[in-house]
């Protein structure tokens, strides 16, 4: 959808200005200064590949650090404590440098015995663990690109992304593997599951063979018998790195492909933007289904040789409180649904735990709103700093940063080596305080290489000359601070989740009583956006609370529980146009009680 014409000029409300810290000692000292000398061709240099030419994210992230002085410091703290897997009253664990240079080398090792070539693609399906780090670090080492999967995904997601990708082998575990629609891959090799042999054996489990055609791998076994070295397979810097799935307006989710070189931006940004430094205690809550647990829960942060705290099982306040005591944490990367999750739950809880190691705080995935800033200054003293940045883009492109004062409500100013713009429909940047498209001009490290097997999509992005278009509106402000309005498109946020409605509405129409379905973004105080479908039933169906109900719970078992309409109308048809797409701004309307404006080029 193209912006309109007609609504554009913003005044700006917000004139509050949120101050950076007293003591001013943030690692990137003068933004203004340094935007305008700042190449990245400078940050090549701290990579090993720059002087041996070969290359490889695992070397650098973890085998440098080994081989160095960073050889015993703690890169990965786990906590469960409900878990009930490999111990059976949690997980409290540390791993070294050193640690995971050999656990990614066994796995490096049960990989090549599956067959894992480089460039193959491997997914992996499992929980927020050691193991699932552990996996993705070994997928590098043997120059295969990992198809991160979120844990909440059902059978429909995991087989869209698993066909589309290809991957020759799935890493699983016995409670995800029958979300797994073996029969329909026939493309796969091996599985290998996570699950400690009492598991994979006991009675009491599904012992029904993970696949029938592909082999299948205990990997605790096979982690115990493989040997604890294992070269990188060297690749070249444009070589891929890792696919991210994410949805767009249109079509089933597609596959992003970044390459090696992205770890540039991940390295600059994560110590400027992150302000990570050397004794850092870092928690990035994010998983590594989703892009920010890549880029900035492995990639980033590990680049710089940082401790990194990871938290496993479902959220809890009281948990997330008592992680920041426990570890100390001092840098903390979350997001605005998170923020006000914290707050629905009040004042009492945060004064249980002692919270003043943090010293910076990040927040992503959508705008945060000022109470949320307020709220999370209030308990910590420190004011979350927005990062705008997509799965597109791999890094953070616009952010507030730490040694600047920021206005409040502001998503921030562009990275030193990017430029952010907003521009009209045909490309043109448009005056201080205009609505537009917000975009940024090619060419930094982190952007992706393509879209997996869709050239034509990849090709959207850049029809804007020199420009890639993020698909968000924006404005810029006299002070050139660029301020988030909302997406273009379709794409709906929900709790800081990426969900295309095309993907939902498919879910929809496969439920026997579902004609027609049209969903939309409905905004919530605390998710940011619920997804909200519009139904019209077919004959011989009448609506009802059950219906709704046995819907909804649908397409949470065949999708993903965060993919599952939180809210549902029944319609007796879905308004189209001529051409049969769902005309959303119509929804949109009914949905708020509003008038329904043009509708001449629908169906009726
Ligand atoms: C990293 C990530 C990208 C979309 C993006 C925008 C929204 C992300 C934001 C933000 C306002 C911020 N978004 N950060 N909106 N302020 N600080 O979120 O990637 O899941 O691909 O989503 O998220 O709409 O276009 P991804």
């Amino acid at each position: 959808m193209a912006i309109k014409k007609s609504s554009q000029t913003f005044i700006q409300k917000s004139s509050e200005w949120i101050r950076k810290p007293k003591k001013s000692d943030a690692n990137l000292k003068d933004y203004f200064k340094t935007y305008q000398s700042f190449r990245w061709k400078s940050v090549e240099k701290e990579f090993d590949w720059h002087k041996t030419g070969k290359v490889n994210m695992v070397h650098e992230i973890i085998d440098r650090h080994a081989q160095g002085a960073r050889k015993n410091k703690v890169a990965l703290y786990f906590w469960d404590p409900a878990s009930t897997q490999v111990y059976p009253r949690g997980r409290d664990e540390k791993y070294t440098f050193l640690d995971l240079k050999k656990s990614s080398s066994r796995f490096g090792h049960v990989l090549k015995k599956c067959g894992v070539k480089k460039g193959d693609r491997v997914a992996v399906f499992l929980p927020r663990t050691p193991e699932l780090y552990i996996s993705i670090l070994g997928i590098h080492r043997v120059g295969a690109i990992p198809v991160p999967l979120f844990e909440a995904f059902m059978e429909t997601a995991v087989l869209d992304r698993l066909s589309d990708s290809q991957a020759s082998v799935i890493v699983t575990n016995t409670a995800l593997k029958g979300r797994v629609p073996f029969e329909k891959l026939n493309h796969l090799k091996g599985v290998i599951l996570v699950d400690e042999l009492e598991v994979s054996r006991s009675e009491n489990q599904d012992n029904e063979p993970a696949c029938d055609f592909c082999d299948v791998y205990n990997y605790f076994e096979e982690m115990k018998l493989a040997s604890e070295s294992l070269e990188p397979v060297w690749l070249n810097k444009d070589d891929g790195l890792v696919i991210h799935y994410t949805s767009g307006s249109t079509g089933k989710s597609k596959g992003v492909l970044h390459r090696q070189y992205a770890m540039v931006g991940h390295l600059q940004t994560s110590k400027w933007v992150l302000d990570l430094r050397e004794d850092d205690i870092y928690w990035c809550t994010a998983d590594p289904g989703w892009v920010t647990g890549t880029s900035y829960g492995i990639y980033g942060p590990w680049s710089l040789g940082a401790s990194s705290v990871v938290l496993g099982g479902r959220f809890s306040a009281e948990r997330w409180y008592e992680a920041i005591q426990k570890y100390s944490v001092t840098v903390w990367y979350s997001a605005p649904t998170a923020f006000r999750m914290l707050m629905a739950q009040g004042k009492t809880l945060p004064k249980k735990f002692n919270l003043k190691s943090i010293r910076h705080i990040c927040s992503v995935g959508e705008p945060l709103n000022p109470e949320a800033l307020r709220w999370i200054r209030a308990i910590t003293g420190v004011a979350p700093h927005e990062t705008w940045w997509m799965t597109e883009t791999g890094m953070h492109i616009i952010c507030n940063f730490r040694s600047l004062d920021f206005k409040l409500g502001a998503t921030g100013r562009p990275f030193p080596g990017t430029y952010a713009s907003v521009v009209d429909d045909k490309g043109k940047e448009v005056a201080p305080n205009t609505l537009g498209n917000l975009v940024v001009k090619t060419g930094w490290p982190s952007l992706m290489k393509e879209i997996w097997k869709n050239k034509a999509k990849f090709d959207e992005y850049f029809e804007l000359k020199g420009w890639y278009k993020s698909g968000d509106s924006a404005y810029k402000d006299k002070d050139g601070f660029i301020w988030f309005a909302g997406r273009v498109d379709d794409v709906i946020k929900t709790a800081g989740e990426r969900v295309g409605p095309f993907e939902v509405e498919s879910a929809l129409i496969q439920h026997p009583a579902v004609a027609e379905a049209g969903v939309i973004g409905k905004p919530d105080q605390v998710r940011g956006h619920i997804i909200k479908a519009f139904i019209s039933l077919r004959p011989g169906f009448s609506p009802s609370d059950h219906l709704k109900a046995e819907i909804a719970d649908f397409v949470k078992k065949n999708l993903a529980a965060h993919a599952a309409p939180r809210e549902i109308d029944f319609r007796d048809s879905i308004p189209k146009t001529r051409s049969g797409k769902i005309m959303r701004r119509v929804l949109r309307a009914w949905d708020q009680g509003l008038p329904v404006g043009d509708v001449s080029t629908m169906d009726e």
